[in-house]
Protein backbone atom coordinates (compact mmCIF):
# COMPACT_ATOMS: atom_id res chain seq x y z
CA UNK A 1 0.00 0.00 0.00
CA UNK A 2 1.30 3.17 -1.17
CA UNK A 3 0.96 6.83 1.17
CA UNK A 4 0.32 9.78 -1.34
CA UNK A 5 0.00 13.15 -0.39
CA UNK A 6 -2.13 15.11 -2.47
CA UNK A 7 -2.61 19.14 -2.40
CA UNK A 8 -4.34 21.46 -4.62
CA UNK A 9 -3.18 24.99 -4.98
CA UNK A 10 -5.37 26.86 -1.87
CA UNK A 11 -8.17 29.33 -3.22
CA UNK A 12 -7.95 32.96 -2.77
CA UNK A 13 -10.99 33.81 -0.01
CA UNK A 14 -12.20 36.71 -1.56
CA UNK A 15 -14.97 35.24 -4.34
CA UNK A 16 -16.32 32.28 -5.41
CA UNK A 17 -14.17 30.51 -8.35
CA UNK A 18 -15.03 30.06 -11.61
CA UNK A 19 -15.16 26.50 -13.29
CA UNK A 20 -11.62 26.97 -15.25
CA UNK A 21 -10.51 28.00 -11.60
CA UNK A 22 -11.96 24.51 -10.60
CA UNK A 23 -10.42 22.44 -13.35
CA UNK A 24 -7.07 23.47 -12.99
CA UNK A 25 -6.41 22.20 -9.20
CA UNK A 26 -9.23 21.14 -7.20
CA UNK A 27 -10.95 18.76 -9.58
CA UNK A 28 -8.00 16.53 -11.18
CA UNK A 29 -6.60 16.62 -7.12
CA UNK A 30 -9.81 15.18 -6.15
CA UNK A 31 -10.03 12.79 -9.06
CA UNK A 32 -6.47 11.37 -7.95
CA UNK A 33 -7.19 11.06 -4.30
CA UNK A 34 -10.28 8.78 -5.05
CA UNK A 35 -8.59 6.74 -7.46
CA UNK A 36 -5.74 6.36 -4.91
CA UNK A 37 -8.09 5.66 -2.50
CA UNK A 38 -10.02 3.16 -4.84
CA UNK A 39 -6.83 1.04 -5.16
CA UNK A 40 -6.31 1.18 -1.45
CA UNK A 41 -3.22 3.18 -1.08
CA UNK A 42 -3.48 5.77 1.78
CA UNK A 43 -4.01 8.90 1.02
CA UNK A 44 -4.37 12.76 2.69
CA UNK A 45 -5.79 14.94 1.06
CA UNK A 46 -5.43 18.87 1.90
CA UNK A 47 -6.79 22.03 0.38
CA UNK A 48 -7.89 25.35 2.09
CA UNK A 49 -8.55 28.97 1.99
CA UNK A 50 -5.61 31.47 1.48
CA UNK A 51 -6.67 33.99 3.40
CA UNK A 52 -4.09 36.23 3.69
CA UNK A 53 -3.20 39.85 1.62
CA UNK A 54 -4.68 42.80 0.50
CA UNK A 55 -7.33 40.76 -1.82
CA UNK A 56 -8.88 39.89 1.05
CA UNK A 57 -8.64 43.05 3.38
CA UNK A 58 -10.36 44.94 0.51
CA UNK A 59 -12.97 42.52 -0.59
CA UNK A 60 -13.81 42.88 3.33
CA UNK A 61 -13.55 46.28 3.22
CA UNK A 62 -16.27 46.43 0.54
CA UNK A 63 -18.49 43.43 2.26
CA UNK A 64 -18.17 46.10 5.03
CA UNK A 65 -16.87 43.43 7.48
CA UNK A 66 -14.08 43.12 9.84
CA UNK A 67 -10.90 41.03 7.51
CA UNK A 68 -12.02 37.94 9.54
CA UNK A 69 -15.37 37.70 10.34
CA UNK A 70 -15.39 37.97 6.39
CA UNK A 71 -12.46 35.31 6.20
CA UNK A 72 -14.64 32.92 8.05
CA UNK A 73 -17.83 33.46 6.43
CA UNK A 74 -16.45 32.76 3.45
CA UNK A 75 -14.47 30.10 4.32
CA UNK A 76 -17.78 28.54 5.40
CA UNK A 77 -19.39 29.44 1.97
CA UNK A 78 -16.18 27.90 -0.42
CA UNK A 79 -16.12 25.02 2.04
CA UNK A 80 -20.28 24.11 1.26
CA UNK A 81 -19.54 24.48 -2.30
CA UNK A 82 -16.53 22.60 -2.22
CA UNK A 83 -18.76 19.73 -0.95
CA UNK A 84 -21.32 20.56 -3.42
CA UNK A 85 -18.71 19.58 -6.12
CA UNK A 86 -17.91 16.60 -3.91
CA UNK A 87 -14.46 16.97 -3.50
CA UNK A 88 -13.34 14.49 -0.97
CA UNK A 89 -10.66 16.79 1.38
CA UNK A 90 -9.25 14.97 4.62
CA UNK A 91 -9.36 18.79 5.00
CA UNK A 92 -10.17 21.97 3.80
CA UNK A 93 -7.85 24.22 5.82
CA UNK A 94 -7.43 28.03 6.48
CA UNK A 95 -4.09 30.08 6.11
CA UNK A 96 -5.07 32.08 8.84
CA UNK A 97 -5.24 29.27 11.47
CA UNK A 98 -2.89 29.10 14.47
CA UNK A 99 -1.37 26.23 12.96
CA UNK A 100 -0.19 28.34 9.86
CA UNK A 101 0.31 31.23 12.07
CA UNK A 102 3.00 29.61 13.88
CA UNK A 103 4.24 27.36 10.86
CA UNK A 104 5.17 30.01 9.04
CA UNK A 105 7.21 32.09 11.70
CA UNK A 106 9.03 28.94 12.06
CA UNK A 107 10.28 28.86 8.91
CA UNK A 108 11.24 32.45 8.83
CA UNK A 109 12.84 31.65 12.01
CA UNK A 110 14.99 28.75 10.84
CA UNK A 111 15.71 30.69 7.60
CA UNK A 112 16.85 33.51 9.31
CA UNK A 113 18.86 31.69 11.47
CA UNK A 114 20.46 29.79 8.41
CA UNK A 115 21.73 33.23 7.52
CA UNK A 116 18.97 32.81 4.27
CA UNK A 117 16.98 36.08 5.47
CA UNK A 118 18.35 40.10 4.48
CA UNK A 119 16.72 43.14 6.12
CA UNK A 120 16.28 45.67 3.73
CA UNK A 121 15.09 48.69 3.33
CA UNK A 122 13.37 49.56 0.59
CA UNK A 123 11.46 51.98 -1.19
CA UNK A 124 8.24 51.13 -1.59
CA UNK A 125 4.83 52.34 -3.36
CA UNK A 126 2.73 54.62 -0.97
CA UNK A 127 -0.77 55.77 -2.51
CA UNK A 128 -1.78 59.40 -1.33
CA UNK A 129 -5.48 58.73 -2.66
CA UNK A 130 -5.50 55.48 -1.11
CA UNK A 131 -3.31 56.73 1.87
CA UNK A 132 -1.71 53.22 2.33
CA UNK A 133 1.70 51.03 1.02
CA UNK A 134 0.19 49.54 -2.21
CA UNK A 135 0.82 45.67 -2.30
CA UNK A 136 2.60 44.34 -5.36
CA UNK A 137 -1.02 43.16 -7.10
CA UNK A 138 -2.59 46.45 -6.56
CA UNK A 139 -0.50 47.98 -8.45
CA UNK A 140 -1.11 47.91 -12.25
CA UNK A 141 0.58 48.99 -15.46
CA UNK A 142 2.79 47.96 -18.40
CA UNK A 143 4.61 44.43 -18.27
CA UNK A 144 8.32 45.25 -19.42
CA UNK A 145 8.60 41.87 -20.74
CA UNK A 146 5.62 41.35 -22.75
CA UNK A 147 3.99 44.65 -22.84
CA UNK A 148 0.66 43.69 -21.65
CA UNK A 149 -1.26 46.73 -20.33
CA UNK A 150 -2.37 45.31 -17.39
CA UNK A 151 0.12 43.19 -15.80
CA UNK A 152 -0.07 43.25 -11.64
CA UNK A 153 3.17 44.58 -9.97
CA UNK A 154 3.73 40.55 -8.51
CA UNK A 155 2.79 38.73 -11.70
CA UNK A 156 2.26 39.40 -15.66
CA UNK A 157 -0.60 37.11 -16.20
CA UNK A 158 0.23 37.33 -19.56
CA UNK A 159 3.70 35.71 -19.70
CA UNK A 160 3.77 34.42 -15.67
CA UNK A 161 7.05 36.56 -15.02
CA UNK A 162 6.95 36.99 -11.52
CA UNK A 163 7.56 40.96 -11.07
CA UNK A 164 8.04 43.87 -8.91
CA UNK A 165 6.33 46.72 -8.55
CA UNK A 166 8.71 49.10 -9.81
CA UNK A 167 9.42 47.11 -12.90
CA UNK A 168 6.07 48.23 -14.52
CA UNK A 169 5.83 51.02 -16.91
CA UNK A 170 3.01 53.52 -16.09
CA UNK A 171 2.41 52.49 -12.85
CA UNK A 172 -1.34 53.17 -11.14
CA UNK A 173 -2.64 52.33 -8.02
CA UNK A 174 -5.73 48.92 -8.54
CA UNK A 175 -7.38 50.67 -5.75
CA UNK A 176 -8.07 53.87 -6.73
CA UNK A 177 -6.68 54.04 -10.07
CA UNK A 178 -5.02 56.95 -8.78
CA UNK A 179 -1.64 57.80 -10.42
CA UNK A 180 -0.43 59.69 -7.25
CA UNK A 181 2.32 57.09 -6.36
CA UNK A 182 5.02 57.96 -4.02
CA UNK A 183 7.58 55.71 -3.39
CA UNK A 184 8.65 56.29 0.83
CA UNK A 185 10.77 53.72 2.52
CA UNK A 186 10.02 50.71 4.74
CA UNK A 187 11.88 47.66 5.87
CA UNK A 188 11.27 44.04 4.73
CA UNK A 189 12.40 41.02 5.13
CA UNK A 190 14.42 38.95 1.85
CA UNK A 191 14.73 35.65 1.23
CA UNK A 192 18.31 35.22 -0.61
CA UNK A 193 17.08 32.57 -2.88
CA UNK A 194 19.63 33.27 -5.04
CA UNK A 195 22.27 31.40 -2.70
CA UNK A 196 19.83 28.69 -2.95
CA UNK A 197 19.74 28.98 -6.75
CA UNK A 198 22.32 25.47 -7.36
CA UNK A 199 20.14 23.24 -5.03
CA UNK A 200 17.37 24.09 -6.50
CA UNK A 201 19.00 23.83 -10.05
CA UNK A 202 19.41 20.41 -9.00
CA UNK A 203 16.68 19.34 -7.38
CA UNK A 204 14.45 20.37 -10.74
CA UNK A 205 16.78 18.95 -12.57
CA UNK A 206 16.45 15.28 -10.62
CA UNK A 207 12.66 16.17 -11.83
CA UNK A 208 13.22 14.17 -15.29
CA UNK A 209 9.38 12.37 -15.14
CA UNK A 210 7.45 16.17 -14.44
CA UNK A 211 5.33 17.78 -17.37
CA UNK A 212 7.11 19.65 -19.68
CA UNK A 213 4.70 22.53 -18.80
CA UNK A 214 6.03 22.21 -15.04
CA UNK A 215 10.14 22.33 -15.72
CA UNK A 216 9.78 24.59 -18.47
CA UNK A 217 8.47 27.37 -16.22
CA UNK A 218 10.86 26.49 -13.36
CA UNK A 219 13.58 26.21 -15.76
CA UNK A 220 12.72 29.47 -17.40
CA UNK A 221 12.01 31.30 -14.13
CA UNK A 222 16.00 29.45 -12.56
CA UNK A 223 17.71 30.63 -15.74
CA UNK A 224 16.57 33.16 -17.82
CA UNK A 225 17.94 36.56 -18.08
CA UNK A 226 18.54 38.29 -14.54
CA UNK A 227 17.68 34.73 -13.25
CA UNK A 228 16.26 33.81 -9.70
CA UNK A 229 15.56 36.86 -7.38
CA UNK A 230 16.16 37.56 -3.69
CA UNK A 231 12.10 37.95 -2.82
CA UNK A 232 10.80 39.93 -0.39
CA UNK A 233 8.96 38.01 2.09
CA UNK A 234 6.88 40.65 4.11
CA UNK A 235 4.17 42.95 3.66
CA UNK A 236 2.89 46.78 4.97
CA UNK A 237 -0.41 45.40 5.95
CA UNK A 238 -2.08 44.70 9.39
CA UNK A 239 -4.02 41.27 8.28
CA UNK A 240 -1.89 38.23 7.96
CA UNK A 241 1.55 36.40 9.65
CA UNK A 242 3.30 38.86 12.09
CA UNK A 243 6.61 38.83 11.20
CA UNK A 244 7.99 40.14 14.41
CA UNK A 245 7.12 37.50 16.55
CA UNK A 246 9.25 35.85 20.41
CA UNK A 247 12.65 33.99 18.55
CA UNK A 248 12.46 35.86 15.88
CA UNK A 249 15.82 36.67 14.57
CA UNK A 250 15.46 40.81 13.77
CA UNK A 251 13.68 43.42 15.04
CA UNK A 252 11.81 46.54 13.61
CA UNK A 253 9.12 44.66 11.75
CA UNK A 254 6.11 45.49 13.78
CA UNK A 255 3.00 45.89 11.54
CA UNK A 256 4.44 44.20 9.03
CA UNK A 257 3.39 40.62 8.41
CA UNK A 258 4.15 37.79 5.63
CA UNK A 259 3.67 38.17 2.17
CA UNK A 260 0.95 35.86 1.51
CA UNK A 261 2.72 33.70 -0.97
CA UNK A 262 5.51 33.07 1.75
CA UNK A 263 2.43 31.84 3.94
CA UNK A 264 0.16 30.41 1.73
CA UNK A 265 2.09 26.96 0.81
CA UNK A 266 3.38 26.45 4.43
CA UNK A 267 -0.56 25.98 4.79
CA UNK A 268 -0.13 22.61 2.89
CA UNK A 269 1.69 21.41 5.70
CA UNK A 270 -0.52 23.91 8.69
CA UNK A 271 -3.47 22.40 7.53
CA UNK A 272 -2.53 18.59 7.78
CA UNK A 273 -2.04 19.83 11.51
CA UNK A 274 -5.01 21.37 11.42
CA UNK A 275 -6.63 17.92 10.25
CA UNK A 276 -5.00 16.09 12.89
CA UNK A 277 -6.40 18.43 15.52
CA UNK A 278 -9.42 18.57 14.20
CA UNK A 279 -9.61 14.60 14.63
CA UNK A 280 -8.38 14.68 17.95
CA UNK A 281 -4.59 13.33 16.86
CA UNK A 282 -0.94 14.06 17.92
CA UNK A 283 1.57 15.76 16.14
CA UNK A 284 2.42 12.55 15.09
CA UNK A 285 0.20 11.89 12.74
CA UNK A 286 0.18 14.68 10.65
CA UNK A 287 4.24 14.50 11.23
CA UNK A 288 4.42 10.92 9.35
CA UNK A 289 3.48 13.15 5.81
CA UNK A 290 5.84 15.69 6.66
CA UNK A 291 9.17 14.94 8.34
CA UNK A 292 11.09 12.46 6.55
CA UNK A 293 12.60 11.91 9.51
CA UNK A 294 9.44 11.17 11.12
CA UNK A 295 7.92 8.28 8.66
CA UNK A 296 7.19 10.57 5.24
CA UNK A 297 10.49 9.32 3.53
CA UNK A 298 7.80 6.32 2.01
CA UNK A 299 5.25 9.27 1.24
CA UNK A 300 4.81 9.97 -2.58
CA UNK A 301 3.87 13.87 -2.88
CA UNK A 302 1.67 15.29 -5.61
CA UNK A 303 0.74 19.25 -5.95
CA UNK A 304 -1.88 19.71 -8.27
CA UNK A 305 -1.97 23.65 -10.11
CA UNK A 306 -3.17 26.05 -12.69
CA UNK A 307 0.52 27.53 -14.64
CA UNK A 308 0.65 30.43 -13.11
CA UNK A 309 1.00 29.15 -9.92
CA UNK A 310 3.94 26.99 -11.23
CA UNK A 311 7.13 29.67 -10.03
CA UNK A 312 5.90 29.41 -6.57
CA UNK A 313 5.96 25.74 -6.13
CA UNK A 314 9.21 24.90 -8.48
CA UNK A 315 11.44 28.06 -6.76
CA UNK A 316 9.55 29.81 -3.97
CA UNK A 317 8.64 26.71 -1.55
CA UNK A 318 10.66 24.76 -2.44
CA UNK A 319 13.67 27.68 -1.54
CA UNK A 320 11.68 27.59 2.40
CA UNK A 321 11.87 23.65 2.60
CA UNK A 322 15.84 23.42 1.27
CA UNK A 323 16.52 26.41 3.12
CA UNK A 324 14.78 25.57 6.53
CA UNK A 325 17.47 23.04 6.64
CA UNK A 326 14.75 21.08 8.54
CA UNK A 327 13.87 17.57 7.13
CA UNK A 328 10.69 18.56 5.37
CA UNK A 329 9.23 16.83 2.47
CA UNK A 330 9.77 18.23 -0.62
CA UNK A 331 7.14 17.47 -3.42
CA UNK A 332 7.76 14.78 -5.80
CA UNK A 333 5.56 15.44 -8.74
CA UNK A 334 4.06 18.84 -10.09
CA UNK A 335 1.09 18.32 -12.58
CA UNK A 336 0.06 21.91 -13.73
CA UNK A 337 -2.52 22.65 -16.24
CA UNK A 338 -3.13 25.63 -18.82
CA UNK A 339 -5.78 27.97 -18.51
CA UNK A 340 -9.85 26.95 -19.61
CA UNK A 341 -11.23 29.71 -21.56
CA UNK A 342 -15.02 30.52 -21.40
CA UNK A 343 -17.26 30.63 -24.93
CA UNK A 344 -14.91 32.47 -27.12
CA UNK A 345 -13.34 34.89 -24.00
CA UNK A 346 -12.18 34.59 -20.72
CA UNK A 347 -13.94 33.55 -17.40
CA UNK A 348 -14.45 37.41 -16.05
CA UNK A 349 -14.69 37.85 -12.72
CA UNK A 350 -15.51 41.74 -13.12
CA UNK A 351 -18.06 41.14 -15.76
CA UNK A 352 -19.65 38.11 -14.29
CA UNK A 353 -18.27 36.25 -17.33
CA UNK A 354 -18.44 32.53 -17.14
CA UNK A 355 -20.03 29.64 -15.14
CA UNK A 356 -18.63 30.20 -11.44
CA UNK A 357 -18.71 27.04 -9.00
CA UNK A 358 -22.28 28.08 -7.32
CA UNK A 359 -23.89 28.83 -10.20
CA UNK A 360 -22.63 25.57 -11.96
CA UNK A 361 -24.11 23.52 -9.24
CA UNK A 362 -27.26 26.02 -9.12
CA UNK A 363 -28.05 24.22 -12.60
CA UNK A 364 -27.17 20.94 -12.09
CA UNK A 365 -25.72 18.11 -10.08
CA UNK A 366 -21.78 18.02 -9.88
CA UNK A 367 -21.40 14.79 -11.90
CA UNK A 368 -22.04 16.84 -15.14
CA UNK A 369 -19.33 19.01 -14.58
CA UNK A 370 -17.22 16.96 -13.30
CA UNK A 371 -17.34 14.57 -15.90
CA UNK A 372 -17.16 17.22 -18.97
CA UNK A 373 -14.05 19.52 -17.18
CA UNK A 374 -12.42 16.86 -16.49
CA UNK A 375 -12.78 15.14 -20.13
CA UNK A 376 -11.47 18.87 -21.40
CA UNK A 377 -9.07 19.53 -18.78
CA UNK A 378 -6.55 21.90 -20.30
CA UNK A 379 -3.30 19.49 -19.95
CA UNK A 380 -1.75 20.07 -23.11
CA UNK A 381 -2.72 23.10 -24.42
CA UNK A 382 -5.68 25.82 -23.44
CA UNK A 383 -9.32 23.97 -23.77
CA UNK A 384 -12.52 26.19 -23.94
CA UNK A 385 -15.71 25.63 -22.67
CA UNK A 386 -18.54 26.29 -24.94
CA UNK A 387 -22.27 24.93 -23.84
CA UNK A 388 -22.68 23.18 -27.14
CA UNK A 389 -19.78 20.96 -26.28
CA UNK A 390 -21.33 20.57 -23.25
CA UNK A 391 -24.19 19.52 -24.00
CA UNK A 392 -22.87 17.52 -26.23
CA UNK A 393 -20.83 15.40 -23.89
CA UNK A 394 -23.47 15.50 -20.96
CA UNK A 395 -26.25 14.19 -23.77
CA UNK A 396 -24.18 11.57 -25.40
CA UNK A 397 -21.28 10.15 -23.15
CA UNK A 398 -23.66 10.47 -19.34
CA UNK A 399 -26.74 9.77 -20.95
CA UNK A 400 -26.72 7.60 -24.09
CA UNK A 401 -23.98 5.64 -23.20
CA UNK A 402 -23.60 5.45 -19.62
CA UNK A 403 -26.62 6.23 -18.52
CA UNK A 404 -28.99 4.27 -21.34
CA UNK A 405 -26.90 1.08 -20.56
CA UNK A 406 -27.70 0.84 -17.32
CA UNK A 407 -31.09 1.57 -17.68
CA UNK A 408 -32.08 -0.89 -20.51
CA UNK A 409 -30.51 -3.51 -18.27
CA UNK A 410 -31.90 -3.11 -15.41
CA UNK A 411 -35.44 -2.66 -17.29
CA UNK A 412 -34.63 -5.76 -18.99
CA UNK A 413 -33.84 -7.41 -16.60
CA UNK A 414 -36.85 -6.50 -14.25
CA UNK A 415 -39.47 -7.22 -17.35
CA UNK A 416 -38.07 -10.96 -17.80
CA UNK A 417 -36.72 -12.24 -14.75
CA UNK A 418 -37.93 -9.79 -11.77
CA UNK A 419 -35.44 -7.77 -9.90
CA UNK A 420 -32.63 -10.39 -9.02
CA UNK A 421 -29.43 -11.14 -10.76
CA UNK A 422 -30.43 -14.13 -13.34
CA UNK A 423 -28.70 -17.62 -13.05
CA UNK A 424 -28.21 -20.08 -15.30
CA UNK A 425 -26.83 -19.80 -19.13
CA UNK A 426 -23.90 -19.84 -20.71
CA UNK A 427 -23.63 -15.47 -22.35
CA UNK A 428 -21.32 -16.57 -25.91
CA UNK A 429 -18.78 -16.22 -27.60
CA UNK A 430 -19.50 -12.20 -27.84
CA UNK A 431 -18.59 -11.55 -24.08
CA UNK A 432 -15.77 -13.11 -24.20
CA UNK A 433 -14.27 -10.88 -26.66
CA UNK A 434 -15.69 -8.03 -24.23
CA UNK A 435 -14.39 -9.81 -21.56
CA UNK A 436 -10.76 -9.30 -23.63
CA UNK A 437 -11.65 -5.95 -25.03
CA UNK A 438 -11.92 -5.05 -21.00
CA UNK A 439 -8.91 -6.46 -19.72
CA UNK A 440 -6.89 -4.23 -22.37
CA UNK A 441 -8.79 -1.06 -21.68
CA UNK A 442 -9.00 -1.19 -17.44
CA UNK A 443 -5.21 -2.11 -17.77
CA UNK A 444 -4.85 0.95 -19.84
CA UNK A 445 -7.55 3.08 -17.95
CA UNK A 446 -5.38 2.38 -14.87
CA UNK A 447 -2.19 3.49 -16.15
CA UNK A 448 -3.59 6.79 -18.17
CA UNK A 449 -4.83 7.66 -13.81
CA UNK A 450 -1.61 6.98 -12.37
CA UNK A 451 -0.03 9.02 -14.48
CA UNK A 452 -2.69 11.48 -14.37
CA UNK A 453 -3.07 11.75 -17.51
CA UNK A 454 -6.71 12.99 -17.34
CA UNK A 455 -7.62 13.03 -20.15
CA UNK A 456 -6.73 10.02 -21.75
CA UNK A 457 -8.03 8.48 -18.35
CA UNK A 458 -11.47 9.92 -19.98
CA UNK A 459 -11.42 8.75 -23.38
CA UNK A 460 -10.55 5.19 -22.08
CA UNK A 461 -13.18 4.97 -19.33
CA UNK A 462 -15.49 5.97 -22.12
CA UNK A 463 -14.89 3.41 -24.25
CA UNK A 464 -15.18 1.26 -21.56
CA UNK A 465 -18.81 2.57 -21.20
CA UNK A 466 -19.06 2.30 -25.52
CA UNK A 467 -17.87 -1.04 -25.39
CA UNK A 468 -20.52 -2.45 -23.04
CA UNK A 469 -23.22 -0.85 -24.73
CA UNK A 470 -22.05 -2.50 -28.12
CA UNK A 471 -21.89 -5.11 -26.64
CA UNK A 472 -25.96 -5.50 -25.54
CA UNK A 473 -26.23 -4.28 -28.52
CA UNK A 474 -25.03 -6.82 -30.50
CA UNK A 475 -25.99 -9.51 -27.86
CA UNK A 476 -29.56 -8.39 -28.13
CA UNK A 477 -30.35 -10.35 -24.84
CA UNK A 478 -34.71 -9.03 -26.06
CA UNK A 479 -34.35 -11.31 -29.27
CA UNK A 480 -32.10 -14.15 -27.93
CA UNK A 481 -34.56 -14.52 -25.01
CA UNK A 482 -37.08 -15.92 -27.13
CA UNK A 483 -35.10 -19.06 -28.15
CA UNK A 484 -32.94 -19.07 -25.18
CA UNK A 485 -34.03 -17.48 -22.14
CA UNK A 486 -31.34 -19.12 -20.44
CA UNK A 487 -28.49 -17.82 -22.74
CA UNK A 488 -30.38 -14.09 -22.15
CA UNK A 489 -30.04 -14.86 -18.54
CA UNK A 490 -26.13 -15.10 -18.68
CA UNK A 491 -26.29 -11.91 -20.62
CA UNK A 492 -28.17 -10.17 -18.06
CA UNK A 493 -26.42 -11.10 -15.56
CA UNK A 494 -22.80 -10.18 -17.34
CA UNK A 495 -24.86 -6.48 -17.80
CA UNK A 496 -25.51 -6.75 -14.19
CA UNK A 497 -22.18 -7.16 -13.03
CA UNK A 498 -20.51 -4.43 -15.55
CA UNK A 499 -22.87 -1.78 -14.13
CA UNK A 500 -21.02 -2.58 -10.80
CA UNK A 501 -17.70 -2.51 -12.42
CA UNK A 502 -18.50 0.77 -14.49
CA UNK A 503 -19.48 2.21 -10.84
CA UNK A 504 -16.19 1.53 -9.38
CA UNK A 505 -14.38 2.41 -12.15
CA UNK A 506 -16.13 5.87 -12.84
CA UNK A 507 -16.07 6.87 -9.51
CA UNK A 508 -13.64 9.33 -9.31
CA UNK A 509 -15.27 11.21 -12.11
CA UNK A 510 -18.83 11.08 -10.99
CA UNK A 511 -18.60 9.65 -7.59
CA UNK A 512 -22.58 10.25 -6.65
CA UNK A 513 -23.75 8.44 -10.00
CA UNK A 514 -21.13 5.53 -8.95
CA UNK A 515 -22.90 5.61 -5.53
CA UNK A 516 -26.57 5.98 -6.77
CA UNK A 517 -25.21 2.72 -9.06
CA UNK A 518 -23.88 0.23 -6.54
CA UNK A 519 -27.06 1.40 -3.63
CA UNK A 520 -29.28 0.35 -6.62
CA UNK A 521 -27.34 -2.87 -6.79
CA UNK A 522 -27.91 -3.26 -3.42
CA UNK A 523 -23.76 -3.86 -3.28
CA UNK A 524 -21.23 -2.19 -1.19
CA UNK A 525 -18.52 -3.81 -3.21
CA UNK A 526 -15.87 -1.00 -4.34
CA UNK A 527 -13.45 -3.97 -4.98
CA UNK A 528 -11.18 -2.55 -8.14
CA UNK A 529 -10.95 -4.84 -10.82
CA UNK A 530 -8.21 -7.34 -10.81
CA UNK A 531 -9.03 -9.83 -13.73
CA UNK A 532 -12.22 -8.76 -15.19
CA UNK A 533 -13.52 -11.77 -15.87
CA UNK A 534 -13.53 -12.15 -11.92
CA UNK A 535 -14.75 -8.57 -11.25
CA UNK A 536 -17.84 -9.89 -13.28
CA UNK A 537 -18.59 -11.86 -11.16
CA UNK A 538 -19.32 -10.02 -8.06
CA UNK A 539 -23.05 -10.56 -8.03
CA UNK A 540 -23.71 -13.78 -7.97
CA UNK A 541 -27.13 -15.74 -9.05
CA UNK A 542 -30.40 -14.39 -6.79
CA UNK A 543 -28.34 -11.37 -5.45
CA UNK A 544 -31.63 -8.51 -5.45
CA UNK A 545 -31.39 -5.05 -6.96
CA UNK A 546 -33.60 -2.13 -7.42
CA UNK A 547 -33.87 -0.81 -11.02
CA UNK A 548 -32.16 2.78 -10.17
CA UNK A 549 -33.95 6.03 -11.70
CA UNK A 550 -32.72 8.22 -14.76
CA UNK A 551 -28.72 8.27 -14.02
CA UNK A 552 -28.41 11.17 -16.23
CA UNK A 553 -30.71 13.47 -17.90
CA UNK A 554 -30.68 15.25 -21.31
CA UNK A 555 -29.87 19.25 -21.75
CA UNK A 556 -32.28 20.23 -24.09
CA UNK A 557 -31.52 23.02 -26.34
CA UNK A 558 -33.76 25.46 -24.92
CA UNK A 559 -31.83 25.06 -22.02
CA UNK A 560 -28.35 25.32 -23.11
CA UNK A 561 -29.66 28.98 -25.17
CA UNK A 562 -30.96 30.15 -22.08
CA UNK A 563 -27.90 29.33 -19.69
CA UNK A 564 -25.39 30.57 -22.74
CA UNK A 565 -27.49 33.95 -22.58
CA UNK A 566 -27.60 34.10 -18.50
CA UNK A 567 -23.99 33.71 -18.41
CA UNK A 568 -22.61 35.61 -21.04
CA UNK A 569 -22.00 38.91 -18.64
CA UNK A 570 -22.06 42.35 -19.62
CA UNK A 571 -20.00 42.63 -22.72
CA UNK A 572 -18.32 45.86 -23.70
N1 LIG B 1 -4.23 31.38 -3.87
C1 LIG B 1 -3.51 31.60 -6.20
C2 LIG B 1 -4.63 30.91 -6.86
O1 LIG B 1 -5.64 30.58 -6.24
C3 LIG B 1 -3.18 31.16 -4.82
C4 LIG B 1 -2.66 29.77 -4.76
C5 LIG B 1 -1.89 29.51 -3.54
S1 LIG B 1 -1.23 27.91 -3.52
C6 LIG B 1 -0.25 27.85 -2.17
O2 LIG B 1 -4.51 30.74 -8.05
ZN1 LIG C 1 4.23 40.04 -19.36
Amino acid sequence: MARILITSAIPYINGIKHLGNLVGSQLPADLYARYNRMRGNEVMFICATDEHGTPAELAAAKAGKPVAEYCAEMHEVQSGIARGFRLSFDHFGRSSSARNHALTQHMARKLGENGLIAEVVEKQVFSVADNRFLPDRYIEGTCPNCGYEKARGDQCENCTKQLDPTDLINPRSAVSGSTELEVRETKHLYLRQRTLKDKLGAWIDSKAGWPVLTTSIAKKWLNDGEGLQDRGITRDLAWGVPAQFEGAPWRGMEGKVFYVWFDAPIEYIAGTAEWADANGLDDAAWERWWRTDKGADDVTYVQFMGKDNVPFHTLSFPATIIGSGEPWKLVDYIKSFNYLNYDGGQFSTSQGRGVFMDQALSILPADYWRWWLLSHAPENSDSEFTWENFQASVNKDLADVLGNFVSRITKFCRSKFGEVVPEGGIAGERADALVAELETRVRAYEGHMEAMDVRKAATELRAIWVAGNEYLQAAAPWSVFKEDPAQAAAMVRLGLNLIRLYAVLSEPFIPDAAETMLAALGTKDRTWPGPIAEALAVLPAGHAFQTPDVLFRKIADEEREDWQARFAGVRS
